[in-house]
């Protein structure tokens, strides 16, 4: 159940006011991704993965439907059973290439899809064994630390799936934190794969977080109609402006709300002053080298296996062992 903060007359999400409130007292103002995701946000991130401009989804998508056997190859060893985890399952469009392969050549593993969304679970726990019949599923609805930590220990091999570029929302000290945690739940011999969106022509890498129809700008201000709408805030859509920023040395894409009048915004019974021209960072997307991944992949306590890039060499799916 959401845990509700109460005042008088009205209550509001708890974690996701305090969450809010935080970050918009703070400078330079920052929202968390994570709550960019309602059902409105995941409507509008299917529409950025549909985008002409965004490329990322298509260049993983390359690799899960012709290399998963090389893919495949990594993981199987012998006859050895193992668990095959994916952090943030969604509907797996990509895992589930590697679910068919896996199935045809009668591989011991049990799929555990774990997501945050218990619809997300509800839909797979459904839908996959029809889709895959002879698919064994234990779909896990919960923190990705939280349900990891329930595997962990169980003496079975672990096969971690992190796809979607998911690691690049996070700043670069962040996802080493994210990857030496992740090392914590699994032992030496379990594998990771893990996608990483790569540095390339940064006119490419702005258009697809800044396309023509504006569909990554509706997605950044749906953020602003969540709060009004839960958190009983009155933002003016009309008065933030999308923005966005790749900056080729450090990798880091940026993308911005400015707010384009001195205003003040009222959120729960928080008064938030904006500036002319202020801005929230709302996204970070950040892109790697191949070096860059590899070094990521040591510091955290990996050993970096091999990268497997789309035909653009646009993306790789890197493959990590865990170090013994
Ligand atoms: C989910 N994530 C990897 C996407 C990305 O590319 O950073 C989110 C996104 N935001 C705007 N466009 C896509």
């Amino acid at each position: 159940m959401i845990s509700m903060l109460a005042d008088n007359k009205t209550t509001y999400p708890k974690q996701f006011y305090a969450d809010a409130l935080a970050g918009l007292t703070t400078y330079p103002k920052q929202l968390p991704v994570k709550y960019f995701y309602d059902a409105e946000g995941d409507r509008l991130f299917q529409q950025i993965m549909n985008c002409p401009e965004y490329y990322v989804t298509d260049c993983e998508l390359e690799i899960f439907t012709q290399q998963t056997g090389v893919m495949a190859d990594h993981i199987i060893r012998g006859g050895e059973p193992f668990d095959l985890i994916e952090l943030g399952a969604g509907d797996c469009t990509k895992s589930r290439h590697l679910l068919s392969l896996l199935l045809a050549t009668d591989t011991n593993f049990i799929y555990k899809p774990i997501d945050i969304s218990t619809s997300t679970i509800q839909f797979l726990e459904t839908t996959l064994p029809i889709d895959l019949p002879g698919l064994r599923l234990i779909g896990m609805n919960g923190d990705y630390f939280d349900m990891l930590a329930q595997t962990a220990g169980n003496g079975t091999r672990k096969v971690v799936l992190c796809l979607g570029a998911n690691i690049g929302n996070m700043p670069v000290a962040e996802a080493q934190d994210f990857c030496i945690k992740l090392r914590s739940y699994l032992s030496p011999g379990d594998m990771v794969i893990i996608g990483f969106d790569l540095k390339k022509d940064p006119h490419l890498i702005r258009a697809a977080y800044d396309d023509e129809q504006g569909i990554t700008a509706r997605f950044n201000l749906n953020l602003l109609s969540r709060m009004n709408r839960d958190l009983g805030a009155d933002f003016d859509l009309g008065q933030f402006k999308h923005y966005c920023i790749y900056d080729p040395a450090s990798g880091a894409c940026k993308s911005y709300l400015i707010s384009l009048e001195k205003q003040r915004v009222k959120i729960g019974d928080e008064i938030i002053a904006f500036q002319k021209n202020e801005y929230i960072w709302m996204e970070i997307s950040q892109k790697y080298d191949l070096a860059e991944v590899d070094e990521l992949a040591v510091s955290s306590g990996f050993t970096p296996v091999k990268h497997l890039l789309d035909s653009k060499e646009w993306f790789t799916d890197a493959i990590w062992t865990v170090k013994q």
